[in-house]
């Protein structure tokens, strides 16, 4: 999943691609990098980021998606709010990927009416506050129980179980020791049922541990992607396609071995 962030304010390349037609040059390109699914979003959701109005949202991403979708790309909306999610999926969208999880009581309806995919993510409190010392008993089972009760919320609506995506939301409400551990322990919600989503690219906590700035974080997101893969996750949401792609096609054929084309499966 290649990120296009229709921003002035998003944490890493918030201002590049305001302006929709580079926003559309941007999704050609991660999609010609390797994208399966291109993740246009018009509100940052950064710690202590401003809010954005539906209209002012729907402005930035409309062009975007209907650009991208026209072109024959699969595209999924990165919002919280029903308003700016039914316009994206008129204008094309097939997946809408909610931060909030249903945070907005019209999401789960408009999703189960469109047919369409539903990314839930976890976040602990509101963009504003959620780095404000982040406490769980367990963060693994906690994001479990949180997403479990989210999806239930979602079929209860209406809306097929077979189009829900899981995310555990790295960096959202979460210290560097959290981010670790949902990465490490990522296959407990594999168990869940439903694709895992990781969304780990060049995101602070990879700052904390390797002291570099974001324009400089491509290494530790390729880490944390690989060990991403390796744990399970099954949808990779990231700024830097080609190169992800490939490390996660490495690390996929490692964990491969021996089942590929035929070969004897390795003891
Ligand atoms: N992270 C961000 C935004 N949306 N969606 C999912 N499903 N998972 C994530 O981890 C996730 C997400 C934050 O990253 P980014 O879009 O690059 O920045 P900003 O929110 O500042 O626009």
């Amino acid at each position: 999943m290649g990120i296009v962030n229709v921003t002035p304010d998003s944490f890493s390349d918030g201002g590049q691609f305001l302006d929709p037609e580079a926003a559309i040059a941007h999704g050609e390109e991660l999609a010609a990098a390797g994208a399966a699914v291109l993740d246009v979003g018009g509100e940052s959701t950064r710690p202590g980021a401003a809010e954005v109005s539906a209209e002012e949202e729907i402005e930035r991403v409309v062009p975007v998606v209907t650009a991208l979708a026209r072109a024959g790309h699969r595209v999924s909306v990165d919002t919280s709010k029903a308003a700016v999610a039914e316009r994206a999926i008129q204008a094309g969208a097939e997946i809408v990927n909610d931060v909030t999880a249903l945070g907005d009581p019209d999401m789960a309806a408009l999703c189960a009416e469109a047919r369409c995919g539903l990314v839930l993510m976890h976040m602990k409190g509101t963009p504003r506050t959620m780095q404000d010392d982040p406490v769980y008993d367990d963060v693994v089972a906690d994001v479990r129980a949180f997403l479990t009760d989210r999806m239930t919320a979602a079929i209860g609506a209406g809306v097929a179980e077979s189009r829900i995506w899981l995310d555990p939301g790295i960096g959202f409400g979460k210290t560097v020791a959290h981010n670790l551990e949902l990465i490490d322990r990522l296959g407990e919600l594999r168990g869940l049922g439903r694709p895992v989503v990781l969304g780990a690219s060049r995101k602070s906590f990879l700052g904390k541990l390797t002291g570099r700035d974001v324009e400089d974080r491509l290494a530790g997101s390729l880490a944390a992607a690989v060990m991403g893969v390796a744990r399970g996750a099954d949808v990779l949401r990231v700024h830097d396609v080609a190169a992800t792609r490939d490390a996660a096609l490495v690390a996929r054929s490692v964990l491969a071995r021996g089942i590929v084309a035929g070969e004897p499966a390795a003891g």
